[in-house]
């Protein structure tokens, strides 16, 4: 089954989002493998998005997402990756369609609330940096056979 890394951004959280972003996940179906808060610090924020180094945006977005906690997570479940992408909305929040997480809290690129892969590639890469494999769960989803066909 395939896995992706979600992470409410410092603003998400300060604003109280955390449950909000976390519940659409569960009750699109997905099933929740690791679930944690901690503060991102320089090395780690320059790893994640190793990616955009150099860009003229990169410091402001390092900076930006080691402002406060965030609230990370793997989620699990069919087609994950594209689905979350797609119920998150664009990167840009004011293109973002309404009804997506960012068409529906979010403005400014800058405070975009959430991250999630971008690929399966990207999953298994954030995954690695953000938690050790003891902290993935192994458990059945009591509601699976339900959700999945
Ligand atoms: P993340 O979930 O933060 O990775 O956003 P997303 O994958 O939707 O967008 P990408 B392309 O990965 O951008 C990462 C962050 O960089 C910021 N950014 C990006 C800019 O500020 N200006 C730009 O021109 C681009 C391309 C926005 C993204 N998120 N934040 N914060
Ligand atoms: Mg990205």
């Amino acid at each position: 089954m395939e896995r992706t890394f979600v992470m409410v951004k410092p603003d998400g959280v300060q604003r109280g989002l955390v449950g909000e972003v976390v519940a659409r996940f569960e009750r699109r179906g997905f099933k929740l493998v690791a679930l944690k808060m901690l503060r991102i610090h320089r090395d780690l924020a320059e790893r994640h998005y190793a990616e955009h180094q150099g860009k003229p945006f990169f410091e402001d977005l390092v900076s930006y997402i080691t402002s406060g906690p965030v609230a990370a997570m793997v989620i699990e479940g069919r087609n994950v990756v594209a689905t979350i992408r797609e119920m998150m909305g664009a990167t840009q929040p004011a293109k973002a369609l309404p009804g997506t997480i960012r068409g529906t809290y979010g403005i400014d690129v800058g405070r975009n609330i959430v991250h999630g892969s971008d690929s399966p590639a990207s999953a298994a890469r954030e995954i690695e940096l953000f938690f050790v494999d003891a902290e993935l769960l192994d458990y059945q989803q009591a509601l699976e056979p339900w959700i999945h066909e």
